[in-house]
């Protein structure tokens, strides 16, 4: 399944955007200074037993003292934009609608995007990226008290519109709420760790803490829109991940449906409410019965209304797996899956790609391409922008093989065929593609670890270089690059 492939390095649009990605907690460190406030992930990391691996994001790769060389960085890799994230506390320290704003803290995201457009790269900013103030976590449980976050949310969104808005043209409310839901409510791998061992309500918290974001989410854009774009003319929408399923027996069909409810369980939950201002969809009505909350009216035209001022799709995508139907046994009582499993491995024992050093991620670029086909035939009104893609090579320990990063090049040329495939072939529109990452990172409940970086950090001096894929993505970028703005420039 695409062992093989060739990296066929075809063409993309003339107006197609590259850049890089990454989120706060992950990259600036700085953890308590000139004012920040904790946030949940600041207290997650410092849990005994430790659930990351012993390690934290107190420094990692010092972003926060190394802006202007990490611009220039990407200036000279060819990067035209940057997706980062906001750190809420170092805004408003304790996160809070009538809590005191952090001067030093808004002052630091002004000289960072300041000094992105002074280099010529465009600002894509996204509100929240996993570090919730862990004050709203103890006042009201977070996520789990949809008014009051909302109208946390709501107010720490107008601030930062009003302040950064004159130079930032693209916003994203939240990054992956599947996961957030899931890892942070349901399996607890990621802050804050809720799951059942714990004594949390797994069978109810995940679809509350979903319905929070999706709401959450409206009602920012609606003030996005009624307050905002008027004058600084950007846009806004947020970002949803999700593997493409395959049927784990193709001549079964209750895996074919297994592929297909596991997509909408994932993508659906959110991208539904969110994109077309109705329900959840159908299959998880069915299935959650009354676990799963209920819009109001007001909500509904809520959702209606913001559904239509979303300006594009925002795409996380790393890889697929095949689904497979479940009949032998009952599912769990807090079973989010329609009591579906994912493999890496079909029924004739084909694996869906090579794996890297990550369990859950393997190259499978027809999967991304039927994706991308997927998610526009349920949303064709939207444009498609990827706003993460990336992985960590095997072995990339040895600084060899980081340096010269054979496996995460060959990953990135395939997937860039992949969107070139869907653009000219299959008639989508896809915008732009980010990077994750533009260097190592904190990989959260995995640490240091994993490496999903195009630029290597040496943990100890905090050295940044850039490996091969990061010339790669610079020159390929050049190279696909087409001679018009339309479609079929090819
Ligand atoms: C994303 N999965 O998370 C996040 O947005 C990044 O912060 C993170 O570093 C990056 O991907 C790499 O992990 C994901 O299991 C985590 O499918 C897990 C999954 C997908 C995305």
């Amino acid at each position: 399944m695409g062992y093989n492939l060739p990296v066929e390095n075809l063409k993309l649009p003339a107006v197609f955007t590259y850049g890089s990605a990454t989120a706060a907690y992950q990259i600036e460190g700085a953890a308590d200074r000139d004012g920040k406030g904790k946030s949940i992930w600041d207290v997650y990391t410092h849990l005994e037993p430790s659930r990351t691996n012993g390690e934290n994001g107190d420094v990692a790769c010092g972003h926060y003292d190394r802006v202007q060389d990490d611009v220039k960085l990407m200036a000279d890799l060819g990067m035209k934009t940057y997706r980062m994230s906001l750190s809420w506390t170092r805004i408003i320290p304790l996160g809070g609608r009538h809590d005191p704003v952090n001067e030093v803290g808004i002052a630091f995201y002004d000289k960072l995007i300041d000094a992105l457009l002074e280099h010529g790269i465009q600002p894509s900013v996204t509100l929240y990226h996993w570090d919730a103030p862990q004050t709203l976590y103890e006042r009201y449980g977070l996520f789990l008290d949809t008014a009051e976050f909302r109208a946390d949310f709501e107010h720490y969104a107008r601030l930062c519109f009003s302040r950064f808005g004159d130079r930032v043209k693209t916003w994203i409310t939240f990054n992956e709420p599947y996961i957030i839901s899931i890892f942070g409510h349901l399996n607890g791998t990621l802050a804050p760790g809720h799951c059942a061992e714990r004594g949390s309500d797994t069978v109810r918290e995940p679809w509350r803490v979903g319905h929070t974001l999706i709401l959450s989410h409206a009602a920012v854009t609606a003030i996005y829109a009624d307050e905002f774009q008027p004058t600084q003319q950007g846009r806004i929408s947020i970002v949803l991940n999700g593997h493409f399923y395959e049927p784990f027996d193709r001549s079964n069909p209750a895996d074919i449906a297994a592929a297909q409810t596991r997509l909408e369980f994932y993508i659906a939950w959110f991208g539904d409410p969110v994109f077309l201002g109705r329900d959840y969809p159908a299959c998880m009505r069915v299935y959650l019965g009354d676990r799963l909350p209920v819009f109001t009216e007001d909500d509904l035209d809520l959702l209606r209304a913001t559904s239509k001022i979303n300006s594009f799709y925002g795409m996380n995508h790393y890889s697929s797996k095949f689904a497979r139907q479940i009949t032998d046994r009952p599912p769990a009582k807090d079973d989010w899956t329609s009591n579906i499993e994912e493999l890496s491995t079909n029924i004739h024992g084909e694996e869906i790609g090579p794996a890297s050093s990550s369990a859950w991620l393997r190259i499978a670029p027809t999967g991304f391409r039927k994706l991308l086909n997927w998610v526009s035939s349920r949303y064709p009104h939207l444009p498609i922008i990827i706003t993460e893609n990336g992985c960590p090579c095997p072995g990339e320990t040895d600084m060899e093989v980081a340096k010269d990063d054979q496996f995460r090049q060959r990953y990135l040329g395939l997937y860039l065929d992949a969107i070139s495939r869907a653009i000219y072939e299959d008639g989508i529109e896809v915008q732009g593609y980010y990077v994750w990452s533009l260097m190592d990172n904190f990989e959260w409940s995995a640490g240091y670890g994993p490496r999903f970086g195009i630029i290597h950090v040496d943990y100890d001096t905090l050295g940044r270089t850039p490996k091969n894929s990061a010339y790669y993505l610079r020159d390929t970028m050049e190279q696909r690059r087409g001679t018009s703005s339309v479609r079929n420039d090819y």
